[in-house]
């Protein structure tokens, strides 16, 4: 039996606390805050919470809460030790764990990856969905269920105790996330407390960020293979592309940790970047991920080393999306988007169409319906995108074009799965009718539901490949 990789956790204090504990973070912003320590120093540890299940705690313990994570170039792959973490906390099993974790006067940031949909907000609008059930609870109840009630309840204890308010650091793929967390944290708390409310107003900083690196889920062969390579046995290792960016508003309230001395660009408005990399990356992921699945495709790598999508992919960007787009400082769209297509071909990476398929109804505003909306009312062909969405209706409704089932995992998929009609126009007026994905632009553009009812009838008719060849 090969040893189990373990090392001794630190007895620093840590200075962050991270909520929604998964593989991507584990990957990027860890391994950035460890080498930041490493560099420039600081007690910036960090306190990992997962918000919903025991497994990454229940691996990650034996190890001392190290890692590996584990680099897949196209020409080979390199593990590195990630030893950042002080501790794992479940919130589920001890809400109040979390909470004191929080309020501890050594935490400066908390920052989250908890997806889209774990922001309790409309994905439309950005505003806090207060009849989200588990808001609900949180309003009631001074132990908390989701990411935004833990921040509020959180810097109500470190309001009363006479602290101050720590940096909340968004990673997730949202547009403005700083922002949009700001808006959720300030509504809930303004609903518990007005006074809170106008507390962390006037005391808290919510920045912006921009994060990517691609980290497909580990599988059973991934830690086989590790073991292999290392001779010690990791249940609990992370795998990644070489690429990694992450671009940060650099408004702080209580310090960070150097990240600027490890290539994190801290800069004074992220939007252009975040408008890059959800639409151009995030934005094409989803497209390849529904075609490609309905083409049988099974990662994004097969999706894009067809000749047809690597067709199709780059003229979405050529056509469709960086004509809408303002470049950030430094980047050149055209080379961004060859970048793009290299990581996508990686065949290291075993990205499943299924995993980015996950939670559309949360994603697609951001990633593609903006693109499609500006692109309308500027008078641009945008069919290759009005394509994409028709496929997410298609992979919604639970059958594949071989007529097997598909597992949709969504937020709202028994309601997408009953808007399925016969009739194409019918299918598409039902969505189209949900106010929570498509903003008022297009709910009453008449032209884009007869491009998008056109699209879908090529789906059924005449499946997924083709159509895409035919953009
Ligand atoms: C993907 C992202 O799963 C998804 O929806 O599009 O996780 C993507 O891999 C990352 O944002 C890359 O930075």
């Amino acid at each position: 039996m090969p040893a189990r990789l373990t090392r001794t956790p630190s007895e620093a204090p840590a200075g962050i606390v991270h909520l929604g504990l998964g593989a991507f973070f584990r990957a990027h912003g860890a391994i950035f805050v460890a080498e930041a320590m490493e560099a420039s120093g600081g007690d910036w540890g960090i306190i990992g919470v997962s918000l919903q299940s025991t497994g990454t705690r229940d691996k990650l313990a034996p190890q001392g809460w190290a890692y590996t994570a584990l680099e897949l170039g196209p020409q080979g792959e390199t593990p590195q030790v990630v030893s950042v973490l002080r501790d794992v906390l479940v919130a589920p099993e001890n809400p109040q764990a979390v909470l004191d974790a929080m309020a501890a006067p050594e935490v400066r940031i908390v920052s989250l990856t908890v997806t889209e949909k774990g922001y309790c907000h409309e994905p439309s609008t950005g505003r806090l969905n207060e009849h989200h059930p588990d808001i609900r609870h949180d309003l009631d109840n001074p132990l908390p269920k989701s990411a935004p009630g833990f921040l509020v309840r959180a810097l109500q204890a470190r309001r009363e105790a006479r602290l101050p308010p720590f940096t909340v650091l968004c990673c997730d793929n949202l547009p403005e996330n700083g922002r949009v967390v700001r808006g959720v944290v300030l509504d809930l708390a303004r609903l518990i407390d007005p006074a809170l409310a106008d507390w962390i107003a006037a005391n808290g900083a919510f920045p912006s960020t921009m994060v990517d690196r691609i980290v497909p889920a580990t599988t059973p062969a991934d830690l086989d293979r590790l073991e292999a390579l290392t001779g010690a046995r990791d249940e609990a290792p992370v795998m990644h592309e070489p690429f990694r960016q992450w671009v940060i508003e650099d408004d702080f309230c209580a310090g960070r940790p150097d990240l600027g001395a490890v290539g994190v660009q801290l800069v004074a408005d992220v939007t252009p970047f975040e408008h890059m990399k959800l639409r151009m990356l995030n934005g094409t992921h989803s497209s390849l991920a529904y075609l490609g699945y309905l083409a049988g495709h099974e990662t994004i790598a097969d999706t894009a080393r067809d000749p047809v999508f690597a067709a199709f992919v780059r003229r979405l960007w050529q056509d469709e999306i960086i004509p809408a787009l303002a470049p950030p400082p430094g980047e050149d769209l055209g080379a961004y988007a060859e970048a793009l297509a290299a990581r996508y071909e990686n065949p290291a990476i075993r990205h499943r169409t299924w995993q980015i398929a996950m939670d559309g109804s949360q994603k697609l505003p951001q990633r593609i319906l903006g693109t499609i909306a500006e692109g309308r009312a500027a008078g641009r062909e945008v069919a290759g995108l009005t394509l994409a969405v028709a496929a997410w209706m298609r992979y919604a409704s639970g059958t594949d074009e071989k007529g097997a089932p598909i597992e949709v995992k969504d937020p709202l998929a028994p309601r997408l799965a009953a808007l399925w009609r016969d009739d194409p126009a019918e299918t598409v007026a039902g969505f189209l009718a949900l106010s929570e994905v498509f903003p008022p632009a297009l709910r009453e553009d008449q032209g884009f539901a007869a491009e998008l009812t056109a699209a879908l009838d090529g789906l059924v008719r005449r499946g997924a490949r083709e159509m895409a060849a035919a953009i």
